[in-house]
């Protein structure tokens, strides 16, 4: 496949479709439906319903053009043993992680709140990479799994923009990777998180990376020109 071009801010961006992944962080029941982990810190976990379409068009161009599709999920062992106390003892005693809520246990790996939701949820042989942190390369195997299938460019989706969107594009700008958020197929429980989380990616000349959008990848994977 020839190289495209991806319309982005703070510029264009050329990319290999070989070498980019649609990287879709954490679009799990826990974070978008009521009841699971968003819930319990406070949050209006409707907010977060605005990015599912954009994913769904985002993941449907992806897949037609044979990316490398990551879908990631916040969680942690059943037994916590990867679960620090500084991050478990916040909150409600009885609504943190490792409680049990209405989709099973909140945040802990195997339990119906740590899913991905249904409309997005993976293909077979779709990479579906479990972290206990925010960022998706802190303590997993997805250095490697980029490493091994050369690539070069992160196309980053999901929740919360500036929570696991912005500690990922951060990780892999430092690792040296191309990272764009795509900023429809993200959200936050705070809107002007998510508008100053994209600001500051795309800041000082794209300080983290590129900003662009879901029709704008559609675009560029069909290689048709569209403004950002
Ligand atoms: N996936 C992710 O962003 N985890 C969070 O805890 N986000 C919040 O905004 N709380």
């Amino acid at each position: 496949m020839p190289e495209s071009l991806l319309a982005a801010e703070p510029a264009p961006l050329a990319f290999h479709p070989a070498r980019a992944a649609l990287v879709i962080i954490d679009m799990q029941r826990d974070f978008l439906e009521p009841g699971g982990f968003g819930e319990t810190l406070g949050n209006d976990v409707s907010l977060l319903q605005a990015a599912v379409g954009p994913c769904q068009a985002a993941l449907a161009a992806a897949r037609a053009a044979g990316l490398l599709v990551i879908h990631t999920r916040e969680g942690h062992r059943p037994d916590m043993a990867d679960a620090p106390p500084a991050k478990v003892e916040r909150g409600a005693p009885t609504a943190r992680i490792g409680c049990a809520g209405p989709m099973g246990r909140i945040l802990i790996r195997g339990e119906p709140g740590h899913d991905i939701i249904a409309e997005l949820y993976p293909a077979p042989g779709e990479v579906v990479l479990d972290k206990p942190g925010k960022g998706a390369f802190y303590q997993t195997d997805l250095e490697i799994i980029l490493k091994n299938r050369g690539i070069d460019t992160l196309l980053v989706a999901g929740v919360t923009t500036e929570v696991c969107v912005h500690t990922t594009i951060r990780e892999g700008n430092d690792r040296g990777y191309r990272c764009v958020a795509l900023a429809d197929c993200c959200a936050s429980y705070f809107p002007e998180f998510h508008r100053i989380g994209l600001e500051m990616i795309k800041a000082q000349g794209g300080i983290f990376g590129w900003v662009s959008g879901s029709s704008a990848l559609t675009a560029a994977l069909a290689n048709k020109a569209e403004a950002a």
